[in-house]
C-alpha cells in the first residue's frame, strides 16, 4: 500500500550497502511467501521454468546464475504485468558425479546429495531468485521417483520399454561399465585403458516409434533455430530406397539403403559393415585371413561414426554381388565407414558421386563411373560430383534428373521386387539402464515362470536400499545385484521367489517429466493433479543451457507425448517457448574449469559487489544467447550503476512531489516513456542487455536534473526491480511505500506522447523514395542506416549495385546513392 500525498520520512541509509539490504529483503520474501503461485487462477497464468540444477559438490556456477537471473527477470516482470506466475525450482539429483564422490569420500550418496542441495538452496536464495519454494521437487526423493517409476511402467505396458542385449562401454582394467561421458577419446576417464564393447542386457525405450511425431511437433515451437535444427538432425529422417543386390554365389538378397537411387548405374562396388551378418559366409577362402584381421582391428575401435575424419580402411571379401539395374558383377568389400546400425548395414558405393566412396575407391583402386552431369554441363565435371544433375550412362534413364530420376529407377526395379521406398532415421532407441547404484530402480521383477513382472502400483516406490557398499561390482552388474535381501523378492503373480531388476535408470529420467510435478508437487493419487494441470500447462517459457538442446529436450518431448497419448496430460508438447543461454567463459577466454583455475565463484562475486550488481552484470555482459568472457571491471561498472541509482533516488526522495497533473520536464517525460517501451520490449525478447543500457541512458539524463517528481522516480525503480530486486525494494520503501513492489503494476507507456515524438523518415535510393522508417528522434546514423537496409523494398534496389555514398539528414531524410 502506498502512503497518500507527499510523505516525509527519514532516509535510513546514506550509502548503498547491498549486504544489509539483501538479507533483509530475502528474509521478507520468504517469510511472506511472496512468490507462491496460486492455483486459484485469479489472473491469466504464465509458467516460467528454468532447467533445474544438478546439485553437484562444486556449488552454484556463474553459468547457473546467468540462466536463473534471466528466468527470474521474466517471472518478476510478468508478475508486475499482472500475470499469475508459476516459477518453481528443484533438484535433478541422481547421477554419476555424486556417486563417484560418495565412493571416494565414503559417504552415502543420499547424505551427500542432501548436503549439496542445502548448499545450492542457500546459494540460490542468496541470488534473490523469486521461486515458489513451496513447490521444490527432488528427483531422488522416493515420493518423486515413485512417479518416475510409475511412468516407466506405463511405457512398459504400452510396449515402449523392452530389453535387448547391446554393447556397453567396458573398461577391462577397472572392470566396470562406463557412461559415455566417462569415455574420453575411446579411453577410460579414470585409468586411460582403451574402452571395449561388452554386450549386456539393457532396458531400451522405443523413442524411434515417435520419430515422426517428434519431428512434426517442432513446427509449432518458438525455439531458437539452432536448437530446432539440432533436434531435426538428431532424428535424422532420410527418404530413400532399399535396393536389392544379389549375392553372386548364394543367390541371396543383399539389400542396401541409398538416398541416391539415381546413381545406381554408377555403383561399382558394395560395402558391408564389419558387423554385417553375411560377412562370414561370403568371404572366400583366399580372403579369410585378411578379412579376419580387419574385423579384429575394427572391433577395437569403439564409437566411430561414419562421418569420422579418420582415413577410410577396408578389405575385399573375394565375393561379388549383382547390380539389379544392369546385372553387372561388383566386388563386395567390408569397411568400418559403413555402420551396422543404420539403413541396411550395407551400401552401394558410387565413387563418382560420393566423397567417402571416392576416397575409398582412390585408395583401393576401384573403378569410378560417372553417371550424373550438371544440368548446365560445360566441359568435364570434377569428380566426385555430389550435386544433383542429369543422368548419363544409365540406359533407359538418361536425361532424367533429380527426384524424378530417383523415382523412375525405383519404380522400374519395384516391378521385379528389387527395390522399395524406404525411410530411415538416425534416431536410435534410448538405452535406458545403467549398471549403477545412484538412480531410480527399474520397477520390475524377473520370475523364472512369469518372466518380467511389473511391480504392482501399490508397492511403488521401489526404494533404493541404503547399503554400505555401492561400488561397481566388477561383473558389469549394478551394485544392487550384490544385495541379496533386496534382490530376492516374491513374484507378484506367483508364489515363487523372483529377482528384482538391478539396473537403474539413467540421469535423464527424473528430468523427463519434472515440469509436470511442479503443478501439484504434493499430490499423492497421481504424478500430477489433472485439474491443476489444465490450469498451468504447458510451460510458457523455458530457459536453459544449449548443452541440453538435444537429449534432455528430446526425452522430455518424448515422455510428454507418451503421456499425452495415454490421455494423462493435456498437451503434446511441453515447452512452447524455449530460450538457450550462452556460456559464461573465464576471464582468459577459455571454458571455466577447475584444472585451468579460471572458475569464477558467484558467492565471491556477490561478496565483492552485491547480488544485484552481479545479476546486472551477468545480464549486461552481452546478448543472453552469446558466449561472453568474464570481466571484473565490467562487474564493477555494474556496481557503479547501482551506486549512482541509489544516490539519485535517495537525493530526490525527500523532496520529490507526487503530482500526476503536472509535467515536470518534457525531456524527462518523453525519455521516461521511451525507456518504458524499450525496457518492456527488451525484457520480453530476452534482450536484457539492451534493457539495462536503456536504464543507464535514462539515469544519465536524470542525474542532470535539479529536481524530479515521483512520476519519474517510481517508474524508474519499478523498471529496475526485475533486474536488481533488492536495491529496488529498498528504494521503493524509501519512496514511501510499505509493501513489496513485486506485484506493483508495471509502468504504462503513454502511446500518444510517443507517437507525437516519433519521426518518420523517407528512405531513398538515388533520390527515389523506396521506403520509410519511424523511430525515436536522435537515434544514431548507423542505427538508421542499419534499419533502412532491412526494408525489403530498399534491399531490392540496393542488391547488385555499388554503394557510392549515403546522405543522412538527421531525423529528416536518408538517401543511398548507388551505381
Ligand atoms: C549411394 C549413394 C550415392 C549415396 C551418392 C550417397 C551419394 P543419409 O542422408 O545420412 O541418410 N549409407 C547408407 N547406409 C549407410 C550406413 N549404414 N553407413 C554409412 N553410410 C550409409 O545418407 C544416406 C547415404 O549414406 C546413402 O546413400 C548411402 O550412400 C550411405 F552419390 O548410397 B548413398
Ligand atoms: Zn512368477
Amino acid at each position: 500500500m502506498r502512503l497518500p500525498g507527499r510523505v516525509r520520512y527519514t532516509v535510513i541509509m546514506s550509502t548503498y550497502d547491498p549486504k544489509l539490504i539483501e538479507s533483509k529483503w530475502q528474509k521478507r520474501w520468504l517469510d511472506e511467501n511472496l512468490f507462491a503461485a496460486s492455483d486459484q487462477m485469479p489472473r491469466k497464468k504464465m509458467y516460467v521454468l528454468d532447467m533445474f540444477p544438478y546439485p553437484s559438490g562444486d556449488g552454484l556456477h556463474v553459468g547457473h546464475v546467468k540462466i536463473y537471473t534471466a528466468s527470474d527477470i521474466v517471472a518478476r516482470y510478468l508478475r508486475m504485468k499482472g500475470f499469475n506466475v508459476l516459477h518453481p525450482t528443484g533438484w535433478d539429483a541422481f547421477g554419476l558425479p555424486t556417486e563417484n564422490t560418495a565412493i571416494k569420500k565414503g559417504i552415502q550418496p543420499a547424505v551427500l546429495t542432501a548436503q549439496n542441495i542445502t548448499r545450492f538452496r542457500e546459494q540460490m536464495q542468496r541470488m534473490g531468485f523469486s521461486y515458489d519454494w513451496n513447490r521444490e521437487v527432488n528427483t531422488t526423493d522416493p515420493q518423486y521417483y515413485k512417479w518416475t517409476q510409475w511412468i516407466f511402467l506405463q511405457l512398459f505396458r504400452m510396449g515402449l520399454a523392452y530389453q535387448a542385449t547391446i554393447p556397453i562401454n567396458w573398461c577391462p582394467s577397472c572392470k566396470t561399465g562406463l557412461a559415455n561421458e566417462e569415455v574420453i577419446d575411446g579411453k577410460c576417464e579414470r585409468c586411460g585403458t582403451p574402452v571395449e564393447e561388452k554386450p549386456m542386457r539393457q532396458w531400451m525405450l522405443r523413442i524411434t516409434k515417435y520419430a515422426d511425431q517428434l519431428l512434426e511437433g517442432l513446427g509449432g515451437l518458438d525455439w531458437p533455430k539452432f536448437v530446432l535444427d539440432l533436434q531435426h538432425n538428431w532424428i535424422g529422417r532420410s527418404e530413400g530406397a532399399e535396393i536389392i543386390f544379389t549375392l553372386d554365389q548364394a543367390g541371396k538378397d543383399l539389400p542396401v539403403f541409398t538416398t541416391r537411387a539415381d546413381t545406381l548405374f554408377g555403383a561399382t562396388y558394395v560395402v558391408l559393415s564389419p558387423n554385417h551378418p553375411v560377412v562370414g559366409e561370403i568371404t572366400t577362402p583366399e580372403q579369410q585371413d585378411a578379412v579376419q584381421a580387419y574385423l579384429k582391428e575394427a572391433q577395437k575401435q569403439v564409437q566411430l561414426n561414419s562421418e569420422s575424419e579418420k582415413e577410410k580402411t577396408g578389405v575385399f571379401t573375394g565375393a561379388y554381388a549383382i547390380n539389379p539395374a544392369n546385372n553387372k558383377k561388383v566386388p563386395i568389400w567390408v569397411a568400418d565407414y559403413v555402420l551396422m546400425s543404420y539403413g541396411a548395414g550395407a551400401i552401394m558405393a558410387v565413387p563418382a558421386h560420393d566423397v567417402r566412396d571416392f576416397e575409398f575407391a582412390t585408395k583401393y583402386k576401384l573403378p569410378v563411373e560417372q553417371v550424373i552431369v550438371p544440368e548446365t554441363a560445360a566441359g568435364e565435371t570434377h569428380l566426385p560430383y555430389v550435386e544433383e544433375g542429369i543422368l548419363i550412362n544409365s540406359p533407359g534413364f538418361d536425361g532424367l534428373g533429380g527426384a524424378e530420376a530417383r523415382k523412375a529407377v525405383v519404380r522400374k526395379l519395384q516391378l521385379s521386387k528389387k527395390a522399395k521406398v524406404s525411410v530411415q532415421y538416425k534416431l536410435r532407441d534410448w538405452v535406458f539402464s545403467r549398471q549403477r547404484y545412484w538412480g531410480e530402480p527399474i520397477p520390475v521383477i524377473h520370475c523364472e515362470k512369469c518372466g518380467v513382472v511389473p511391480v504392482p502400483e501399490k508397492d511403488l516406490p521401489v526404494e533404493l536400499p541404503a547399503v554400505d557398499k555401492y561400488e561397481p561390482t566388477g561383473t558389469g552388474e549394478s551394485p544392487l545385484a550384490a544385495i541379496e535381501e533386496w534382490v530376492n523378492v516374491k513374484c507378484p503373480t506367483c508364489p515363487r521367489i523372483g529377482r528384482r531388476e538391478t539396473n537403474t535408470m539413467p540421469q535423464w529420467a527424473g528430468s523427463s517429466w519434472y515440469w509436470l510435478r511442479y503443478v501439484s508437487p504434493n499430490y499423492t493419487p497421481a504424478f500430477a493433479d489433472p485439474a491443476i494441470m489444465q490450469k498451468w500447462l504447458p510451460v510458457d517459457i523455458y530457459v536453459g543451457g544449449s548443452e541440453h538442446a538435444v537429449l534432455h529436450l528430446l526425452y522430455a518431448r518424448f515422455w510428454q507425448r507418451v503421456l499425452h497419448d495415454a490421455n494423462l496430460v493435456p498437451h503434446s508438447e511441453p515447452f512452447k517457448r524455449f530460450r538457450a543461454v550462452g556460456l559464461v567463459i573465464g576471464e582468459d577466454g577459455q571454458k571455466m574449469s577447475k584444472s585451468r583455475g579460471n572458475v569464477i565463484n558467484p558467492d565471491e562475486m556477490a561478496d565483492k559487489v552485491g547480488v544485484d550488481a552481479l545479476r546486472i552484470y551477468e545480464m549486461f555482459m552481452g546478448p543472453f544467447e552469446a558466449s561472453v568472457a568474464w570481466n571484473i571491471n565490467g562487474m564493477k561498472g555494474s556496481r557503479r550503476f547501482l551506486d549512482r541509482t541509489w544516490d539519485l533516488i535517495v537525493k530526490h526522495a525527500p523532496t520529490a512531489v507526487d503530482r500526476k497533473d503536472q509535467v515536470e520536464d518534457e525531456e524527462v517525460e518523453l525519455l521516461l516513456h521511451q525507456t518504458i517501451r524499450r525496457v518492456s520490449e527488451s525484457t520480453e525478447n530476452f534482450k536484457f542487455n539492451t534493457a539495462i543500457s536503456s536504464l543507464m541512458e535514462f539515469l544519465n539524463v536524470l542525474e542532470k536534473k535539479p529536481s524530479l517528481t515521483m512520476q519519474t522516480l517510481q517508474p524508474f525503480v519499478l523498471m529496475l526491480a526485475p533486474y536488481a530486486p533488492h536495491i529496488s525494494e529498498e528504494l521503493w520503501e524509501q519512496l514511501g511505500h510499505t509493501q513489496s513492489l513485486a506485484y506493483e503494476a508495471w509502468p504504462a507507456v503513454n502511446q500518444k506522447l510517443l507517437a507525437r515524438a516519433t519521426v518518420t523518415v523517407p528512405v531513398q535510393v538515388n533520390g527515389r523514395v523506396r521506403g520509410e522508417l519511424q523511430f525515436d528522434p536522435g537515434i544514431s546514423e548507423e542505427e538508421v542506416i542499419k534499419r533502412a537496409r532491412e526494408l525489403p523494398n530498399v534491399q531490392k534496389h540496393l542488391t547488385g549495385k555499388a554503394l557510392v555514398k549515403t546522405v543522412y539528414v538527421p531525423d529528416r531524410l536518408l538517401n543511398f546513392v548507388v551505381k
